[in-house]
């Protein structure tokens, strides 16, 4: 499926070399958060084609769609995830424990969304900052307490902050910025003496063994390995000490780094993540020369099993990775998803409606299929009634299984 990208020679967007390899081609998409409001619409479509860089090992999208045109109007919302706000509220927690952290300190986030990581500081009376260009989400935020900087992070807004923050967080952020070389500048620069940066972002190891390649799309420019991400904290003069194995979002990594000079010992989890990689070979493109033919082969086998399906069929999760599985494997008739930014528009791909997932009891379809797989404990509990009513709740990876009931949780 050639891209309008194919073509091209491409230059890495992180070291600037022109030894990029092709590692797969996705075709012309539509942005997967790109919601519509009318089912006529006809959402503009760009390339999606991911290469790595033989210099910096940099894993890439081609194409960089403008920020504002992705996160201007943006419909994503942290907090509607309990894993996610528990699993912030935990890591708050603890490193207000462990930094002693008090009413004289500031925790700034870039790409703070709802405010669903800085409530559990500002809860424990420290200030706290976001920094979001989505202003619904900074709305929700403000509902916490939370004030946010509606604007992109970078020079200016370092400028701003500099010198002042005890922690920055910059969650799911690393992966969608047109420079995080800039990104991580400016953070250090925020960062006071002693200060600590926190970094959750998606891991290249799980999504290239698991051939996620759902998680491939516009909003995610980059898929960082340890070793490449490394390599640009180090020219940013930021020094990591150490790295956490976290399930969210399919695998990600959690790396805590500090200014060059601040010292601390590294910790053997580096080293353990960077040893995994030279056994996988993901810290090198030669790692990845197969993955092209496991992600069409992958494609393929679900298309297949989706075809079996019996329908109707339902999604669960309007899920910007469900808009590029349905995108490639055939579409559902609706999806459930409990976003209020979400019901009543419809994916970018196939004309399918976004419903209250109340409505997955009140039709109850035979089979419905969880494209928001990463949160399927959570969502089993959730389609609880439906399963319990004999609905078959399906989740797509590792590979195609029915995901076990778990007890009712509200939804
Ligand atoms: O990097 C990104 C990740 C962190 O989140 C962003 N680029 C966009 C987004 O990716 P995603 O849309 O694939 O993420 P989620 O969190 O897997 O999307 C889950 C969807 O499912 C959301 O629309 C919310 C919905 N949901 C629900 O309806 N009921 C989620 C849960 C947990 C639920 O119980």
């Amino acid at each position: 499926m050639a891209c309008g990208d194919c073509k091209d020679a491409w230059i890495c967007g992180a070291c600037g070399s022109p030894r990029v390899e092709s590692v797969v081609c996705l075709g012309d998409q539509p942005l997967a958060n790109g919601l519509l409001d009318d089912p006529d619409q006809t959402p503009v479509r760009y390339p999606l084609h991911l290469v790595a860089c033989s210099s910096c090992f940099a894993v890439q999208l081609t194409r960089q769609v403008p920020p504002a045109v992705m996160f201007g109007a943006y419909p994503y919302f942290s907090s509607q995830s309990a894993t996610m706000t528990g699993s912030a509220r935990e890591l708050a927690r603890r490193l207000t424990a462990e930094r002693d952290l008090g009413t004289g300190d500031v925790v700034l986030e870039v790409g703070s969304n709802d405010g669903y990581l800085l409530r559990w500081y500002a809860e424990e009376g420290i200030e706290a900052v976001g920094v979001d260009p989505a202003r619904e989400c900074a709305e929700v935020a403000a509902g916490l307490g939370i004030g946010t900087v509606v604007d992109y992070f970078g020079p200016q807004v370092a400028d701003e902050y500099a010198g002042v923050a005890s922690i920055v967080h910059a969650n799911n952020v690393l992966a969608h910025v047109p420079d995080p070389a800039t990104i991580l500048d400016g953070i250090r620069r925020v960062l006071r003496p002693g200060g600590l940066l926190v970094i959750e972002t998606p891991w290249l190891v799980p999504m290239i063994n698991q051939t996620q390649f759902d998680v491939i799309y516009h909003e995610h420019r980059w898929y960082w390995s340890l070793a490449a991400f490394g390599r640009l904290c180090t020219e940013a003069g930021l020094y990591i000490i150490d790295v956490e194995r976290l399930p969210l979002h399919g695998g990600s990594l959690r790396i805590f780094a500090v200014p060059d000079g601040a010292g601390g010992e590294i910790r053997s989890s580096v080293g353990m993540i960077t040893a995994l990689e030279q056994a996988t070979g993901l810290d090198s493109p030669a790692g990845l020369v197969d993955f092209g033919e496991r992600v069409k082969t992958r494609i393929i086998e679900l298309t297949q099993w989706r075809k079996g399906l019996a329908a109707p069929v339902a999604g669960y999760g309007a899920a910007a990775k469900g808009t590029m599985m349905l995108s490639q494997i055939g579409p559902v008739d609706w999806v459930a998803d409990s976003t209020p930014a979400k019901i009543g528009r419809w994916l970018p791909v196939g004309d399918i409606p976004i419903r209250d997932p109340r409505t997955l009891v009140d039709e109850m379809p035979p089979n419905c299929v969880l494209l928001a797989w990463n949160f399927a404990d959570e969502i089993a509990g959730k389609a609880s009634g439906y399963t319990s009513r004999g609905g078959a709740l399906w989740t797509t990876t590792p590979v195609p299984a029915l995901v076990e009931a778990r007890n009712a949780i509200p939804a």
